[in-house]
């Protein structure tokens, strides 16, 4: 069995059900289970600024699957909850990254595992460090709650979260 964290965020629309379709999709295919997930967290937008506040959360799952297929799977459930590939780093309905897979380090043309942006993103270490106090990079063996980069980007908490399952209801 492999471990993965995946960033999910949404900015269009009713973000929370986004994030929680997107949950339960995963959670429903049958060689992926959630094990944890974060509280949801109201974020200002990275990169491109000019475009709404996003929700975020980071989940933990447990996968048969490579990570190859689990970013299939993720693209297909963003493509599913209607995501529009239009402006790089503009809004969408959901987005899902995989940020971390086992200790694996991959760098192929459509995967970089661990994702190569995390560490200056509050709207994916302060979800992840919530769920994995303890995570390191896999080649420096950082921790990752070590990075300072990310202090002026605000990241509110939106909603605490007791399960997945309460979460996906
Ligand atoms: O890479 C994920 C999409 N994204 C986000 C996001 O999910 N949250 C915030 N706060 N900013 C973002 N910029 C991009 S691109």
């Amino acid at each position: 069995m492999n471990s993965a964290f995946i960033s999910i965020g949404s900015n269009i629309g009713e973000r929370l059900l986004h994030l929680k379709d997107a949950v339960r999709a995963l959670h429903s295919h049958n060689e992926v289970s959630v094990l944890s997930m974060s509280s949801v967290y109201e974020t200002a937008p990275v990169g491109y600024t000019d475009q709404a506040d996003f929700l975020n959360i980071v989940i933990e799952v447990r996968t048969s699957i490579d990570a190859y297929n689990l970013l299939t799977v993720c693209q297909e459930i963003e493509h599913e909850l209607g995501r529009v590939r239009t402006v790089r780093w503009g809004p969408r309905i959901v987005d899902l990254d995989i940020l971390l897979y086992n200790n694996d380090n991959i760098n192929a043309e459509n995967l970089i595992v661990p994702h190569p942006r995390m560490h200056e993103r509050a709207f994916v270490l302060i979800p992840l460090l919530e769920i994995a106090p303890e995570i390191v990079h896999p080649d420096t063996g950082r921790f990752y709650s070590e990075e300072a980069a990310v202090h002026d980007q605000s990241v509110l908490l939106k909603q605490k979260v007791s399960g997945v399952e309460e979460f996906i209801q």
